[in-house]
């Protein structure tokens, strides 16, 4: 171990290996407090060839290693477990971008760009980089395209990995693969670059990447519009596909229990409407400098949806500020559910037919299994994207605690009873790798062993996240 911490310290110097657990600490534990590990010590590169030495330097010493980006997932897959074994590899310090090409549409990375950054880089080359996350101020491209991350804009963009055309890898075993090609069109073999998205750190520590830009689109029509049921947000869903065409570019639910919790604990947050309603959609339209119809089109479809009953009342932002305002009450959820206590998080998606009945029948009965229970359900609807996330009754967290298992067990049975996904966005990490082994055929357990083994034989990438440790090499 000695050895180890001495040639990590000559790789990357000695100020960039922490073993202080007050340096430590911030690294072991994950943003839902849920999670809470050891490690040998925290590594961090600041570059990829310090990251290749550090990761040859574990394979010869056989140390797990758990990647790190900016430590914003939700499923545990970033922080080490408790045995006190890894290392966690920080990629924080690595955040050049390295080079923006507007007419190719492409930005080339290092993996630890905080998004908001890579936004930014866009926005200053004329571009748009669409990708957008409540946490994008700390997440990293490296995290986003390990968990092959969602948010907001899927419905009009994809998720990460349709956002991204090539990639730079350190390999378990030291090696770099540089695949930073920008190419729109490359039909040589297996797509490797893919099969690096949504591995969640199991096959290689992503080092770089080269992501599509797309046209900036700086003017929004958006509303906060009131709907009485999920139905009724689906059916709005289709009028607003309807009118706004490639326009429609942002489509998220909310039920009245999420936008309480943001006015009881957002400073500043205000409802924009007068009157109560079950559910809230808020809805965008996003368009270049010419696109001067977005106004009007909002306006004309909404006055359909509140005309045939489908909304029964909508707040439209009439400046930027009010525009952020409605954003906020959308993406404050996460925070004020953690302030509101124990939390039971579900990312599912459904058939957006099955949408309606799936959630009606599912508020019964999880009052079946905890009476008072509080399903604060939001998320990216026009995606099929529920966070079917529950409060515990008002005070008792430990009944929530104690009912944990048999919660999550109902709403993921049903979830498959639909053909659904129990992890839409945000992956299986540690929280879901055991529940997903037992939720696919397996064949596709088997498939995702294979892989795992193939790049990884020794099991030292994230050890435990995605493929549960008794899989590999069983
Ligand atoms: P980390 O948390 O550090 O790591 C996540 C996983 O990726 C781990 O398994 C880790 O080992 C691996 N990893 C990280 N970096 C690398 C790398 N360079 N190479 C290989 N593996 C790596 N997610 C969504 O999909 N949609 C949302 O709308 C969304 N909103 C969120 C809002 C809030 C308030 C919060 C706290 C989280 C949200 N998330 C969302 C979850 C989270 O932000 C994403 O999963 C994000 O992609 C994680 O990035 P990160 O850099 O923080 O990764
Ligand atoms: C969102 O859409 C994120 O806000 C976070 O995916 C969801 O905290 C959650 O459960
Ligand atoms: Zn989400």
């Amino acid at each position: 171990m000695t050895d180890l911490l001495a040639r990590l310290r000559t790789a990357v110097g000695d100020t960039h290996v922490l073993t202080e657990p007050a340096d430590v600490a911030p690294y072991v534990v994950d943003w839902t407090g849920t999670h809470e590990g050891r490690a040998l010590a925290v590594v961090r590169p600041g570059s990829t060839a310090e990251v290749a030495e550090v990761v040859r330097a574990c394979a010869e010493t056989r140390t797990p290693i758990v990647p790190q980006g900016g430590n914003t997932g939700l499923v545990g897959g970033g922080v080490p477990d408790p045995s006190g074994t890894a290392v966690v590899l920080s990629l924080g310090r690595m955040r050049s971008v390295r080079e923006v090409d507007p007419v190719a549409g492409t930005i080339t990375v290092d993996a630890g760009v905080v998004l908001a950054d890579v936004q930014a880089a866009a926005e200053q080359a004329g571009r748009l980089f669409p990708m957008s996350l409540g946490s994008e101020g700390s997440c990293t491209i490296g995290g986003n395209l390990a968990t092959n991350a969602g948010g907001t804009a899927v419905l009009r963009y994809g998720m990460t990995r349709e956002l991204v055309l090539g990639l730079e890898v350190v390999l378990p075993d030291g090696r770099v693969w540089d695949g930073l090609r920008g190419l729109r069109k490359d039909n040589t073999g297996y797509d490797l670059t893919q099969l690096f998205v949504g591995s969640e750190g199991t096959l290689g520590v992503i080092t770089g990447a080269i992501l599509r830009l797309f046209p900036a689109t700086p003017r929004h029509a958006t509303a906060w519009v009131a709907v009485p049921s999920v139905a009724a947000a689906v059916s709005l869903l289709g009028i607003a596909q309807q009118h706004g065409g490639v326009h429609l570019s942002t489509f998220e639910i909310a039920n009245r229990q999420a936008l309480d919790l943001v006015l009881a604990h957002l400073p500043g947050a205000v409802d924009p409407l007068s009157e109560p309603s079950d559910w809230y959609v808020l809805v965008e339209l996003a368009g270049s400098p010419s696109d001067d119809g977005l106004d009007p089109t909002l306006e004309e479809l909404l006055g359909e949806a509140v005309e045939d009953g489908t909304a029964t009342d909508a707040a439209i932002a009439g400046s930027p500020a009010q525009r952020s305002a409605l954003w906020a009450l959308r993406e404050g959820i996460s925070e004020v559910q953690k302030v509101e206590g124990a939390t039971l998080k579900h990312d599912v998606t459904l058939p957006i037919a099955d949408l309606a009945a799936w959630t009606d029948a599912m508020g019964p009965r999880l009052q079946e299994i905890l009476p008072g229970v509080r399903p604060v359900t939001y998320g990216h609807v026009g995606d099929g994207n529920l966070h079917y996330n529950l409060n515990a009754p008002v005070g008792r967290d430990d009944d929530l605690r104690a009912a944990a298992r048999e919660l999550t067990a109902a709403i993921y049975d049903a979830v498959a009873a639909t053909q659904g996904s129990i992890s839409a966005e945000h992956g299986l990490g540690r929280t879901k790798a055991v529940a997903a082994a037992s939720y696919k055929s397996d064949v596709e357990v088997d498939l995702m062993r294979a892989v795992k083994q193939a790049l990884d034989p020794a099991g030292l990438m994230n050890p435990g996240a995605v493929v549960p440790v008794a899989e590999v090499g069983a």
